[in-house]
C-alpha cells in the first residue's frame, strides 16, 4: 500500500468506530447481531470482500446484508466467494481479527497490510477488485449496505456494485454467473429458473393428460423471497402458487411465521388456518435460502405436519437416483462412467431420513451444521445433494458429469430422440440448471419440489410417507458464554464443558430410541439443544432435561 492508498483506509476507517464491549464472530454464516451495533462490522467486510477480491485476480465478491432466519432488529453479512459458495474458511480467522481490530494505532491497517503480503494480494493496481452487493428488506439494511460500501471504497480502486434488494442466494448465483461469463442479471435468474422448470413439466411421463398443478400455498415469512416469488409467478405465467405474508398486510419479518419458525415451532404460521387443511403450504426463510413444506391436518388445533429439509433431500435423491438408472441402463460402453452419488446432512437429521437413505442404497456423510460444510462435501461428489433439516440445501452437479451428461444427451437425441434414456438426461440436465449450484435456494427448491410431485404424480400426503420421522424437539437455552461449549464428531459429541456429555448418554439412554446433543448456535447467542425419541411425549421430555443440563452446567 502506497501513503495515498493508507490514508484512503485510514480515514474511512475513522468514520466507523468499533463499538465498545463487542466481540464480532463470522460464525456459521456471517456476522450477525442488534443492526445498530454493525456499522464498523459492515465496513470492515466491506474491506474483507475487496480484499478476497484482489486475492483472486478481480473476480467478482458478493457481499449480502442479511440476518436471514432472525429477528428484525438483528442484521448480518454474508460474503459469497467467486463460485458464488461461502467465503472461503480459510479467511474466517482473519475476517474475525479484522472485525474485532481496535481502531487505536492503526492496528486495523496494520493488520490488513501484514495479511496482504502474506496472501501475496498486490495493492499496485494491476488488477481491480469488484464486489457485487444486496440486502434483504430490513430497515436498517440500507444504512448498513453503504458502509459495506464504504469499506470496499477503502480499498483504493475498488468496484462495488449495488444490486439492490435480493434473495441471498440470488446474490451467490449472480456472483457465480459473472465469473463464468455468464449473463447475471435477474431477469436472467428468473428465466433460468422458469426455463428448467417448464422443461421438466413438459418431460413429465403422461405430461398433457394430466390435470394441473395442485394448490400450493407459500408463506414469505414477510421477507424478500415473498416479492421475489411474486416475480418469479408473473414470469412463469402460472396460477397453482398463492403467497401470503408477504410484508405488505403489516406483518413483521420472521415473527411468527418464515421457515425456521415453522420448523421449529412445529406450528401454523400466521396467515394460515382452517381453510388451508390438506393444502400444500410451503414457508420461505427471511433471506429465501431456506424451504420447508408443511400440511395442516385440522381446523380445531395450532399443530402441522413437517415435511423438512430431510424429506426434500429425500424425494431429490429419489427421483435423481431413478432418472440415472434409467440414463445407465443397457448400453454397456456408456455404463462404464459410474457417476458417483452421495447425500450430506448434519446430525439435526432425523433418524429416520438417514435410515430411509441408506436403506435406498445412498451414501450417507455427516457435517457439522453450516451449508459451508455441507456443500463443500457435497461438490466431492459427481451429483451430491445436501440438505440441512432446516431446509437449506440444494443439488451439485460436478463438471465432469456436466460434461459427460450433455455429450450422451447429443448422442441420445441423435440416435434415440424421445427414448425414456434421453427424457431422464434432458430432465438431469434441467434438474441442474433449475437448482442453484452455488448456494441453497428456497425458490430453486420448490419450484424442484413442484416438478418432482408433478413428475410422480403425488400428493403432499404420499411425499410425506417416504418414511416416518421420529418425534424430535428443538430448544434453545439462554448461557452467560456460548463459547463454552466445545463439540466434535460432526458436534454429536461434546468436548468442554467436561462431564456434560456423559450427562447426555446417561439421561438419552432413559427414552426409546432416545438420541441428543448440544452445540452452540453460530448465528444467535445461545446453545441449541436437539432431542429425538420413540413418542412425541419423550422427545419433549428428552428435551428439556438436556435444556435443564445445560443450565446447570452453563447458567
Ligand atoms: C444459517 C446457516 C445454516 C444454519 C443456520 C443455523 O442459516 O446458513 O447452515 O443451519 O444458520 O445455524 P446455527 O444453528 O449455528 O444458529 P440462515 O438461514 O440463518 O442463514
Amino acid at each position: 500500500m502506497n501513503d495515498e492508498q493508507r490514508s484512503l483506509l485510514l480515514r474511512s476507517a475513522a468514520r466507523f468506530p468499533l463499538p465498545e464491549g463487542m466481540r464480532f464472530s463470522y460464525g456459521t454464516a456471517g456476522f450477525r447481531a442488534d443492526a445498530l451495533v454493525l456499522h464498523s462490522t459492515m465496513f470492515r467486510a466491506g474491506i474483507i470482500a475487496s480484499l478476497r477480491s484482489l486475492k483472486n485476480d478481480g473476480a467478482v465478491i458478493g457481499l449480502m446484508v442479511t440476518a436471514s432466519h432472525n429477528q428484525i432488529t438483528d442484521n448480518g453479512v454474508k460474503i459469497a466467494d467467486p463460485s458464488g459458495g461461502m467465503l472461503s474458511q480459510l479467511w474466517e480467522p482473519f475476517t474475525d481479527a479484522v472485525a474485532n481490530a481496535p481502531d487505536a494505532d492503526h492496528l486495523l491497517r496494520q493488520l490488513i497490510c501484514d495479511f496482504a503480503e502474506k496472501e501475496g494480494i498486490s495493492f499496485d493496481g494491476s488488477c481491480r477488485a469488484e464486489v457485487l452487493m444486496g440486502r434483504d428488506t430490513r430497515p436498517s439494511g440500507e444504512s448498513l449496505l453503504e458502509a459495506a460500501k464504504e469499506g470496499v471504497n477503502a480499498i483504493a480502486g475498488s468496484a462495488a456494485t449495488d444490486m439492490g434488494v435480493l434473495t441471498a442466494p440470488q446474490l451467490h448465483w449472480m456472483v457465480r454467473a459473472r465469473n463464468r461469463g455468464e449473463k447475471a442479471s435477474e431477469v436472467h435468474y428468473f428465466e433460468q429458473l422458469a426455463g428448467s422448470f417448464r422443461c421438466l413439466i413438459d418431460l413429465a411421463p403422461n405430461h398433457g393428460q394430466k390435470s394441473t398443478i395442485s394448490k400450493l400455498v407459500v408463506d414469505g415469512a414477510n421477507g424478500v423471497g415473498a416479492e421475489k416469488l411474486e416475480l418469479l409467478i408473473k414470469m412463469l405465467d402460472v396460477s397453482f402458487i398463492e403467497v401470503r405474508n408477504n410484508g405488505k398486510g403489516g406483518g413483521i419479518l420472521n415473527e411468527g411465521v418464515g421457515a425456521d419458525y415453522v420448523q421449529k415451532e412445529r406450528v401454523v404460521p400466521d396467515g394460515f388456518g382452517g381453510d388451508d387443511v390438506g393444502i400444500r403450504c410451503a414457508s420461505l426463510d427471511g433471506d429465501a435460502d431456506r424451504l420447508v413444506y408443511f400440511m395442516i391436518p385440522s381446523a380445531s388445533g395450532k399443530d402441522i405436519i413437517l415435511v423438512d429439509g430431510d424429506k426434500m433431500l429425500s424425494l431429490f435423491a429419489l427421483f435423481i437416483k431413478d432418472q440415472l438408472s434409467v440414463l445407465l441402463q443397457g448400453d454397456v460402453k456408456d455404463n462404464s462412467f459410474q457417476p458417483r452419488l452421495g447425500v450430506v446432512q448434519t446430525a439435526y437429521a432425523n433418524g429416520a431420513s438417514t435410515d430411509y437413505l441408506k436403506r435406498s442404497g445412498l451414501e450417507v456423510i455427516f457435517t457439522p451444521t453450516g451449508v459451508k460444510y455441507l456443500h463443500e462435501k457435497a461438490a466431492e461428489y459427481d451429483i451430491g445433494i445436501y440438505f440441512e433439516a432446516n431446509g437449506h440445501g440444494t443439488v451439485l452437479f460436478s463438471k465432469c458429469f456436466l460434461s459427460w451428461l450433455e455429450a450422451r444427451s447429443n448422442e441420445l437425441s441423435s440416435n434415440s430422440a424421445g427414448s425414456d434414456q434421453q427424457r431422464a438426461a434432458l430432465r438431469l440436465m434441467a434438474v441442474s440448471k433449475l437448482i442453484n449450484q452455488a448456494i441453497g435456494d428456497a425458490l430453486s427448491g420448490l419450484l424442484l419440489v413442484e416438478a418432482i410431485l408433478f413428475h410422480m404424480g403425488w400428493s403432499i400426503s404420499q411425499w410425506n410417507e417416504l418414511y416416518h420421522d421420529l418425534p424430535s424437539r428443538q430448544l434453545k437455552v439462554k448461557v452467560k458464554d456460548r463459547t463454552a461449549v466445545v463439540t466434535t464428531n460432526a458436534e454429536t459429541t461434546v468436548v468442554k464443558p467436561p462431564g456434560i456429555q456423559e450427562a447426555i448418554n446417561v439421561v438419552s439412554a432413559k427414552y426409546p430410541r432416545g438420541r441428543s446433543f448440544i452445540r452452540p448456535s453460530g448465528t444467535e447467542d445461545v446453545i441449541r439443544v436437539y432431542a429425538e425419541a420413540s413418542t412425541k411425549d419423550y422427545a419433549d421430555g428428552l428435551a428439556k432435561s438436556i435444556a435443564e443440563l445445560v443450565e446447570s452446567y452453563l447458567g
